[in-house]
């Protein structure tokens, strides 16, 4: 399987708020570097660079006025003379909530982010485009008549929404690839999340739609990173009832629990027959995971790879989560070795 890398990621190592203090984020550059080490060592493929796509394939997951926040979030932050990285510190929670974009950077900060997770450094914008275009590049592939191809994104994109950041995501890049697809004359696309946590971002892009069908299997909202989603009776809006599966398993998940959520959901994008299916692929369903809480093990991925297989559709593995970075590139790779056979 081909895999396609940007070094466009080594410009963003961000800052988060974790046990009330701000440390160094956990999705640190060095996760990008060892799945590409793994995907060498063990002979998977080409290694591609990304190619350079036009901002309209970003607005397609994206509103206009979102795109525009990010790519100018860090010169206006600078402009006010800080130094250190920008994190938002308000939010329009419930009764606050409005549709008017503050004037200012603060204001713009909560306005367009979920949670104190996805830091704007300098090189932030560089390293969130790049990661798109990786995703685009290996969209490509699998539209050119490919059965996989591997996205090594960083950062990832599942927690962004239409119009906000969070979780260590900025632009969507597996809700972008399944545009791509759409806007190249698919009729239909599924996303399956399989990182730890639920994937909000693209269930927010696509809640309406039809012509996506998103399956998310993560940690229980009840306990888990994002709390406020991913519980089992959101299933779609409008036009797009139906069009969402959500599968939130317990706490201490092993794999004969984890499957029988996998299978249910590959049965429901067999039956949607999408011409593509994009996997959200987070590797912090690990056992030894520093922040999640599942219990797979590194052969676990290798059964996950080839149940998505089975169900015979032209795959783009996007990478998402996974901090035990000891780990991160035998459990992605097995993956796709298992996708591969
Ligand atoms: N105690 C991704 O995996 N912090 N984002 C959670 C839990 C945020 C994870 C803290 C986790 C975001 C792409
Ligand atoms: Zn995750």
């Amino acid at each position: 399987m081909i895999t396609v890398f940007s070094t466009a990621h080594r410009l963003h190592h961000g800052s988060e708020l974790k046990d009330g203090a701000i440390k160094p984020s956990f999705e640190a550059p060095q996760r990008a570097e060892i799945v590409l080490d793994r995907v060498q060592q063990t002979g998977l493929g080409q290694v591609l660079p990304a190619q350079e796509f036009d901002r309209t394939c970003y607005v397609a997951a994206h509103s206009e006025r979102y795109v525009r926040f990010l790519e100018t979030a860090w010169s206006e932050w600078a402009a006010t003379g800080k130094t250190h990285h920008a994190l938002p510190l308000v939010w329009p929670v419930r009764d606050l909530a409005t549709d008017q974009e503050p004037g200012f950077i603060d204001g713009k900060l909560g306005f367009y982010a979920m949670d104190a997770g996805a830091a704007i450094t300098p090189g932030t914008w560089d390293a969130v485009r790049g990661s798109a275009d990786v995703a685009l590049t290996a969209m490509e592939q699998v539209i050119d008549g490919a059965k996989g191809a591997f996205a090594l994104c960083r950062p990832p994109g599942h927690h962004a929404a239409r119009e906000y950041m969070g979780g260590y995501c900025y632009l969507n890049n597996a809700a972008i690839a399944a545009e791509r697809c759409l806007s190249r004359g698919a009729e239909r696309v599924a996303v399956l999340d399989v990182d730890f946590h639920h994937g909000n971002g693209t269930q927010n892009i696509f809640y309406d739609r039809p012509d996506v069908f998103f399956a998310s299997i993560h940690g229980d909202p009840q306990v888990s990173y994002p709390y406020f989603s991913g519980h089992a009776h959101e299933q779609g809006a409008g036009a797009g009832v139906g069009f969402t599966a959500n599968y939130p398993l317990a706490k201490g998940t092993a794999w004969d629990r984890y499957q029988v959520a996998l299978k249910d959901g590959l049965g429901r994008i067999a039956a949607f027959k999408p011409a593509f299916l994009v996997v959200s692929l987070g590797v912090d369903t690990f056992e030894g995971d520093p922040i999640s809480h599942f219990k797979l093990t590194s052969d676990d991925f290798l059964r996950m790879g080839a149940m998505i297989a089975s169900i015979g559709i032209p795959t783009v593995f996007v990478m998402e989560g996974g901090y035990m970075v000891d780990e991160i590139g035998v459990n992605a790779v097995n993956t796709l070795q298992g996708f591969d056979g």
